[in-house]
């Protein structure tokens, strides 16, 4: 029995809604043989990661997955690299704007995510869009992924980890221009098979 770890975060950027939150409420407790633990993480550069980090002592997963939003994108992309790098064009939720600094100042440039990124796009691409990305971008998306990675390849825990960037739900993106939304029913559904592919 594998004990997966998913989290999501909250509304960012003055929006209302987080498409990565309202697919995490909607997970069920189980799927098949894995257990599903959630946490909701802050939008916050730093805070985001020691509530992770405590979620992870508490409940020594198997895996851990982070889940975001990315408006605009056009598929569930799973993000291969997080970057050592905190630069924002936008305040985070405690109102930090990140300007080009490291995350760890003697950390290395990159890391890739542990999780088996390529079997995971095979899989899921039959039940819905989705796609392996190369960037995560430098906001506190991107700072989730590194944190974690650093943090999972410095202990001697054996866990998966990695990000997985949503795109917006349909409700998000009807009054917004050439943006793909999708309901929630087919984001559950994606989330969900990502989790059985692992
Ligand atoms: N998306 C942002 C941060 C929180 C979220 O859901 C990002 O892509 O960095």
């Amino acid at each position: 029995m594998k004990k997966f770890l998913i989290s999501a975060f909250d509304p960012f950027g003055g929006e209302k809604i987080n498409s990565s939150l309202e697919i995490l409420n909607l997970l069920p407790e189980k799927t098949g043989e894995k257990t599903i633990k959630k946490v909701v993480l802050p939008t916050m550069f730093f805070k985001s990661f020691d509530v992770l980090k405590e979620e992870i002592e508490k409940e020594n997963p198997d895996v851990v997955i982070c889940l975001g939003q990315a408006g605009g994108r056009k598929e569930i992309n799973l993000e291969r690299i997080a970057v050592n790098i905190m630069d924002a064009e936008i305040p985070d939720n405690q109102n930090y704007k990140a300007d080009g600094v490291f995350i760890k100042e003697e950390g290395p440039a990159a890391y890739f995510t542990n999780l088996p990124v390529k079997k995971i796009k095979d899989e899921v691409q039959n039940v819905i869009p989705i796609k392996i990305s190369n960037h995560a971008g430098t906001f506190v998306c991107n700072y989730i992924l590194y944190s974690l990675l650093d943090y999972i390849y410095n202990s001697n825990k054996k866990i998966m980890g990695g990000f997985v960037h949503l795109p917006y739900l349909k409700k998000q993106a009807e009054d917004k221009k050439n943006i793909t939304g999708f309901s929630e029913e087919e984001l559950l559904k994606g989330v969900v098979a990502i989790i059985n592919s692992i």
